[in-house]
């Protein structure tokens, strides 16, 4: 196995120190970052966060500070949700889109006050088209990338560590709101969020010379738990459907090809950059969208966009795929042409082993 050259660009967290004594074994980059990508294998690591407490470095969940009275002005011009009912202490998942309605970003959008908000970005360079709107609007507001790290906290034994470290009050934190917890006197935001679909929390640890006490606080903690040092799980994330950026949608998609018009309000996301070329796709629908799809018979790693036939046309393409031992099939991510996105259409998907066969499914598996 070939290794990642360290360098100055392949930027270390607060937590890396950790993530290399609990023996990392695989590392990816997101947003010029080291994101662990497996602990012991795989599946291991699937089925101990399916039943037990992980603590994941997601410190590559840099943060975009916005700061100042057109704070909440530009947020709103960053994405087609609309944020009017927005309160401080809440997250939101929101699209961002540029002028032609076409993907940049999908991050969560942390409202500290209206004049301090957090954007907790995906893999691409947000910061920039920020301070290029920022500065073509001449908009009163500071943007920056704060000394600001993620610790994910994902399980059905969460609660249990969280309330541990933090007191029980953690318990009483709703989905995707945060609050704030002391932390060897340091006030962190705690928010009821993170990449998988097993509950859990997300710590917004301010300042990096806290990272190491924190993550050695919570294995202390978490001995009898039998927590172990995670990360985002491939397969347990395709059984969720969640999305990843870069992977599952780029720039040339729209938020409704990415399933996400649910979080798009463009008809009242009013100065929102895109809403125009929003409003044409929203009202005409997307005539491709993604689905989850199955695949039968083995399949090698998804590093590139598999070719979904019907016949000898190409109807899409599979993004995102792995072995699934809980439903004993291939999981699959996939953007699909009208014509053939129906649930039960069966199609060939080209991979580079062969042809294997594959379901369009209804819904995504948890
Ligand atoms: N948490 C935080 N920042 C992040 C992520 C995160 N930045 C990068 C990446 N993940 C952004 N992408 C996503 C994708 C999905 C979700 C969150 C961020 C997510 N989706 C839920 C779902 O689809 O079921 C809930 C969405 C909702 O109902 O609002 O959580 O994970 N801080």
């Amino acid at each position: 196995m070939a290794t990642i050259a360290p360098s100055r660009r392949v930027r270390r967290t607060p937590f890396s120190d950790g993530v290399e004594a609990a023996g990392v074994k695989g590392y990816t980059v997101y947003n010029h970052m080291l994101l662990p990508t497996v602990f012991r294998s795989v599946v291991e690591d699937y089925h101990h966060l399916k039943s037990e407490v992980q603590v994941w470095d997601v410190a590559c969940e840099r943060q975009v500070e916005l700061r100042g009275p057109d704070a909440a002005r530009l947020m709103q011009m960053l994405t087609p949700r609309d944020l009017r009912g927005m309160l401080p202490g809440q997250c939101y998942y929101v699209p961002m889109v540029d002028e032609t309605g076409g993907m940049l970003n999908d991050p969560v959008a942390v409202k500290l006050a209206e004049d301090r908000w957090w954007i907790s970005i995906a893999d691409s360079d947000l910061l920039l088209w920020v301070k290029g709107i920022v500065h073509g609007f001449r908009l009163d507001v500071l943007v920056d990338e704060p000394d600001v790290s993620p610790l994910g906290v994902q399980g059905p034994k969460s609660d249990d560590l969280m309330a541990r470290v933090f007191g029980d009050k953690v318990r009483d934190i709703r989905f995707f709101r945060f609050g704030w917890f002391d932390f060897q006197g340091r006030s962190l935001a705690v928010a009821r969020s993170g990449y998988s679909k097993q509950g859990g929390f997300e710590i917004y640890v301010e300042g990096s010379d806290i990272g190491m006490p924190l993550w050695n606080a919570l294995f202390e903690a978490g001995k009898d738990l039998n927590v172990h040092a995670g990360c985002p799980n491939l397969i347990e994330r395709i059984e969720g459907g969640l999305l990843s950026y870069g992977n599952d949608m780029t720039r040339d998609n729209t938020p409704h090809e990415a399933g996400l018009g649910k979080f798009c309000s463009t008809q009242t996301a009013i100065g929102c950059v895109g809403r125009d070329a929003l409003l044409r796709v929203a009202k005409e629908g997307p005539t491709q969208q993604i689905r989850a799809i199955s695949i039968d018979g083995d399949i090698p790693p998804c590093d590139r966009a598999w070719p979904l036939m019907a016949g000898d046309k190409k109807v899409g393409q599979v993004t995102s795929a792995a072995r699934s031992p809980d439903y004993n099939t291939n999981v699959a991510i996939g953007m699909v042409r009208m014509t053939h996105w129906d649930a039960g259409t069966r199609l060939t998907v080209h991979t580079p082993d062969g042809p294997r066969e594959a379901t369009v499914q209804p819904k995504f598996w948890i």
